[in-house]
């Protein structure tokens, strides 16, 4: 029986074709074809032998579609592997050519491309946005001597001192291995146990259980190269380096209970707010500083610079602000840029160089190495975003997706053949990247040991604590309780509590009565605690944050005063910050006066934890409504607990009353204390949480 293929006509209203030069575009209007350029007569129906009947393999255009669909995806990263990145640029603003001849840093006003991408560490790619972890915060600068890629984190230590644990830390802390759970979570077993067996990790693990763990927004962390590194000066003299980013809209945190709640009602939520903040013109800027020191200043101090669960008070060696990091465009595909960007550690420029610490000499191979696993190909650094924005040639050719043409006769080097488009060999010896003769002390044996100087693991864990505020070392506590009362391995608990104690004795004693158990006996330390003096620089709330970037929510109802609305939006665009509209139906509502106001959120879908602060701006009818509604009296007693400052129209009141909320500094009267809202976005009322929760 013969079959004729008869087509429908494409719907063409949005089709990608290949452009010019190869890239591929959304044009509303060229015809689709195959990869292959063929053209596409019928995106809607596969080829088959009469109208019902089967498929033919022959038709190359479903076959074509369906191949390359079963291979969209590739392996996530085994860490970090949820993320979201962005464009932008670093620029220098206090050139220090006497430190580095690292081009980057010799002009004033210089800017070299910037990619950056910030992650979290233990969920899998579709995990939520806010677990309780700490945030990856990798830069790739492309400057015009390669590219230098500083991937840190949001934390200034790590949990581990060498290399080698971190498959163990990493298998602790993942979904345990026998039942797939749980996922994107410290509060289990697995982590506790390895982490009470490993007294190193003790100075990160009270970080992991600061409100560091909870940032408010990728735009309002700190980053932390973590490591020591080296700048290098064009004579060759050397100077050790702790790098910082600092937010330019200040560090500021959720509270537990909200990051929980924010990740049912919007599990991107740091995502989304990055990619609103940027789209809206907002952009984000961080400070890079840089702390110097040389060895002689290394030696005196009580810990090992190469140790990377130390850091560097800032009162210390306070920060020299050398540049600023902009991040002012996103991605135009989520895949290609973001997805695929491949952060090397072992990309540095000449002018910077590594130190001795272990921790980073094992992450100059791992990266590598595991581009090769997710990406598939040695010419990974062929895709844009991994691509140099600098000349880059040498004989390194072949490998699968090649997708450049080498030219020429000769492919290794020294070579004479001198070919038009050839490399003419290495550069001379004083240009081109140069490893700085690091070894520290003469290294005359092979060791498989830990240094002596390694093994103070309480003394800076024991000063983070001492530097926090009040509610801050609260929060710690109750984050210790809350994640050890999941662990349900009793000998764990105590374990956990038993090195607590070499730390301080009344926050082993706040954990133990936390938990209800009796206080265990010290764990046996390798080496006794010194007291250092407290550092200020690592306490969030000892530091006022700046309004801009923050979000006020105003819940409306109908028949509300347009003036009153009015005065926020005019109080928060001064303070740069923004306002959204919520209101019981997502059509909005009818203002006094009979004029429509929009609304941007539906009540039930915009809980207060996705604000900063909240404003109930009710009719008296309006109000007696949402008495009785849940999600109403929740987004009021939520905020109300999460210690956020409240606006109310006096028409509010029975809402705010059944809600429980009780009048203090932060319960504001509108439209008056509209200014005084808004000042008060990046605060909280922290006496508040005595009221809303039973001591820890
Ligand atoms: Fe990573 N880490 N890491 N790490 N790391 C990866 O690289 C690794 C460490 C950090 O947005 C992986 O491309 C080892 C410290 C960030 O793409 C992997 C060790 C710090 C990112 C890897 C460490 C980091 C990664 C997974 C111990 C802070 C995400 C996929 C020696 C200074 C980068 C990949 C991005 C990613 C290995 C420790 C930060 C497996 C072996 C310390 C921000 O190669």
């Amino acid at each position: 029986m013969s079959v004729s293929a008869k087509t429908s006509s494409p719907d063409t209203s949005i089709e990608t074709h290949i452009g010019q030069g190869g890239e591929t575009r959304q044009t509303g209007g060229a015809p689709l074809t195959t990869n292959h350029g063929i053209p596409v007569s019928d995106n809607q129906n596969s080829l088959r032998a009469g109208a019902r009947g089967p498929t033919l393999l022959e038709d190359f255009v479903l076959r074509e579609k369906i191949f390359h669909f079963d291979h969209e995806r590739i392996p996530e990263r085994i860490v970090h592997a949820r993320g979201t990145g962005a464009h932008g640029f670093f620029e220098c603003t206090d050139p220090i050519p006497e430190l580095t001849r690292a081009s980057l840093f010799q002009k004033k006003g210089a800017r070299v491309p910037v990619f950056t991408r910030f992650s979290t560490v233990a969920g899998s790619k579709g995990s939520k946005d806010t677990p309780r972890d700490v945030r990856g915060f990798a830069v790739k600068f492309y400057t015009d001597e390669g590219n230098w890629d500083l991937v840190g984190n949001n934390i200034p230590v790590f949990f581990i001192q060498d290399a080698i644990k971190f498959p163990d830390l990493v298998h602790a802390v993942k979904p345990e291995a026998d039942r797939g759970f749980p996922q994107a979570a410290t509060a289990h077993d697995t982590f506790w146990d390895f982490i009470s067996l490993m007294p190193e990790s003790l100075h990160m693990v009270m970080w992991a259980m600061s409100d560091r763990t909870l940032p408010r927004s990728f735009r309002m962390m700190q980053g932390f190269g973590v490591h020591t590194f080296q700048l290098v000066n064009a004579e060759g003299a050397a100077k050790m380096v702790k790098f910082h980013w600092k937010p330019r809209l200040g560090v500021q945190s959720t509270t537990w209970d909200e990051a929980v709640k924010i990740s049912g009602a919007d599990p991107d939520y740091h995502r989304r707010d990055l990619y609103e903040a940027i789209t809206t013109g907002n952009y984000p800027e961080w400070d890079l500083g840089i702390q110097t020191f040389d060895e002689d200043w290394a030696a005196k101090q009580p810990y090992d610079v190469l140790d990377a669960t130390k850091l560097i008070p800032e009162e210390d060696i306070p920060l020299r602000i050398i540049g600023r990091l902009v991040l002012d465009r996103m991605p135009d595909n989520f895949f290609a840029e973001t997805e695929q960007v491949a952060f090397l550690p072992s990309n540095v420029v000449p002018g910077i160089d590594f130190s001795n610490d272990p921790l980073l000499q094992g992450r100059l191979f791992s990266y590598l190495d595991t581009q090769k696993s997710r990406l598939g190909t040695t010419n990974f650094h062929q895709i844009p975003v991994n691509a140099p924005k600098c000349p880059m040639q040498n004989f390194q050719r072949d490998g699968m997706m090649q997708t450049q043409i080498p030219k020429g006769r000769a492919n290794y080097e020294p070579n004479s053949l001198h070919e038009a488009g050839e490399d003419p060999g290495p550069r001379a010896s004083d240009q081109g990247f140069q490893s700085l003769a690091r070894l520290q002390e003469p290294a005359t044996e092979k060791l498989r040991i830990r240094a002596e100087s390694f093994a103070d693991h309480f003394t800076q864990a024991r000063m983070f604590y001492h530097s926090q505020t009040a509610p801050e070392q609260t929060h710690i506590v109750a984050a210790l309780v809350f994640e050890l009362s999941k662990v349900k391995l009793p000998y764990v608990r105590e374990r956990t509590v038993a090195q607590l104690r070499n730390l301080d004795e009344v926050l082993a004693q706040r954990v133990a009565d936390g938990l209800g158990m009796k206080l265990p006996k010290p764990a046996p330390m390798a080496q006794p605690p010194i007291d250092m003096p407290p550092s200020d620089a690592l306490s969030i709330l000892r530091h006022e944050a700046p309004v801009a970037g923050r979000c006020l929510g105003i819940l409306v109802s109908d028949d509300v005063d347009a003036t009153v609305i009015a005065a926020l939006q005019v109080a928060a665009e001064a303070a740069q910050a923004t306002v959204k509209i919520i209101a019981p139906k997502v059509g909005g509502v009818m203002l006094k006066g009979g004029k429509h106001l929009p609304a941007d959120e539906k009540l039930d879908g915009a809980p207060s934890v996705l604000f900063d602060a909240v404003a109930l701006v009710l009719s008296e009818a309006g109000a007696m409504a949402l008495t009785g509604e849940k999600a109403a009296l929740d987004f009021v007693s939520d905020a109300y607990a999460h210690c956020k400052a409240i606006g109310y129209t006096a028409q509010a009141a029975p809402l705010m009353a059944k809600a429980g909320v009780e009048a203090d500094a932060f319960t504001l009267d509108l439209p008056t204390g509209a200014e005084a809202l808004i000042a008060f976005l990046s605060s909280r009322n922290w006496e508040r949480e005595a009221r809303v929760k039973l001591p820890v």
